[in-house]
């Protein structure tokens, strides 16, 4: 559109968070936190944030929340997040998000939030029951990512619809008010495992509210337990193709294959070069002790973070102030841009 401002006229800037909904997950971190490492040694500023506004659309015990909290910026860190190359940020401390974001409420349209496909997987027939801040969600996402000015987000699949709505919600802004203000936002959705499955039903996304614990691998699994996971994942009775095309149609295969390639840094064709014709039982146990090599060190990280939670406050605190000084003056300019008085 004519009127909306291109990205190249902004800081490169990277904006991502997660909801600390409950623990880690694998999906989280191939779809998402491997990424955001990465490109904290690219050409951004890289802001990332625990995202517990967001988690609060649905229920969260008080002390889960600030557990869960706190051992996300622990999974984060010992991920390898440093806190020196990117700001680091509960989104509760950083009050602009919130503000901008009912400015967005008053932006988006009902009938955008209407067709949300998370909205409506999350919500199922309750609609009439779920929080209002459940539906408004996306624009809260939207003023998560906007607030800094973000130009590039990294996410899993899952989140594509919602970062295509933070551009329409930019566009809009943009137009309503003549100004070409807020940059419309890439998406960042690389990888072999954008989309990490539930161990149990390979038509269901891994997720760390499933109630069946069975469903996901938790980064804070030990190893029997992730390598029993792996051995109950649900497959099928035939042995691995030798190509990506062989995996079509068998959803549970091609998780684990796609697992595997995320983990080991290699295309789903070169593990199948490898694999290709081996049956479950052989490739689960492949994959469990890639698994626990891989994550092993970031479990036991995470337990040393969380020995000590003031630390953790401290970073975080921290990262509140570096990321005020670019969300103040950024909010500031769109009260001004809105007609507030200030
Ligand atoms: N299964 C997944 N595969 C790939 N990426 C995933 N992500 C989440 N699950 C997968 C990515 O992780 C980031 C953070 O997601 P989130 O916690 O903010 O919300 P979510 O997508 O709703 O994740 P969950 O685990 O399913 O949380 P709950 O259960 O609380 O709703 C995003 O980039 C997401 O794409």
């Amino acid at each position: 559109m004519s009127d909306t401002a291109p990205a190249s006229k902004f800081t490169p800037r990277v904006f991502s968070g997660i909801q600390p909904s409950g623990g880690l997950t694998l999906g989280n971190y191939l779809g998402a936190i491997k990424r955001f490492v990465s490109m904290q040694d690219e050409d951004f500023e890289t802001v990332y944030c625990m995202v517990d506004l967001h988690a609060i659309t649905v229920w969260q015990d008080p002390a889960d929340l600030r557990h869960n909290t706190r051992e996300l910026a622990a999974g984060f860190i010992a991920s390898g997040i440093s806190p020196d190359k990117s700001i680091l940020i509960n989104q509760s401390q950083v009050p602009e998000h919130a503000q901008l974001g009912w400015i967005f409420n008053c932006v988006a349209r009902m009938g955008w939030m209407g067709r949300m496909t998370q909205f409506k997987d999350k919500a199922g027939k309750n609609t009439e029951k779920v929080s209002l801040g459940l539906f408004g969600y996306p624009a809260l996402m939207a003023a998560d990512i906007l607030v800094y000015h973000a130009t590039h987000v990294p996410v899993g699949e899952d989140q594509k619809q919602h970062l295509e709505l933070t551009r329409d919600i930019a566009a809009k802004f943009n137009h309503d008010y003549g100004v070409d203000f807020f940059p419309i936002t890439e998406p960042v959705i690389e990888g072999a495992a954008t989309r990490v499955m539930s161990l149990r039903d390979g038509s269901k996304k891994m997720s760390k509210s499933d109630p069946s614990d069975a469903s996901r691998i938790n980064m804070t699994d030990d190893a029997d337990t992730i390598a029993k996971k792996i051995r109950k994942a649900k497959t099928d009775p035939d042995a691995l193709p030798s190509e990506a095309a062989g995996l079509e149609n068998r959803p549970e295969a091609r998780n684990l294959v796609n697992i595997y390639a995320a983990l080991n840094e290699q295309t789903v064709d070169q593990v199948l070069a490898d694999v290709g014709g081996q049956q479950f039982g052989t490739f689960k146990p492949q994959l469990a002790e890639l698994a626990v090599a891989k994550l092993a060190p970031i479990s036991s990280e995470m337990a040393r973070l969380m020995s000590d939670p003031a630390e953790i406050d401290r970073i975080l605190a921290k990262g509140a102030l570096q990321a005020r000084e670019i969300t103040a003056p950024i909010l500031k300019k769109t009260y001004d841009i809105v007609g507030m008085v200030s």
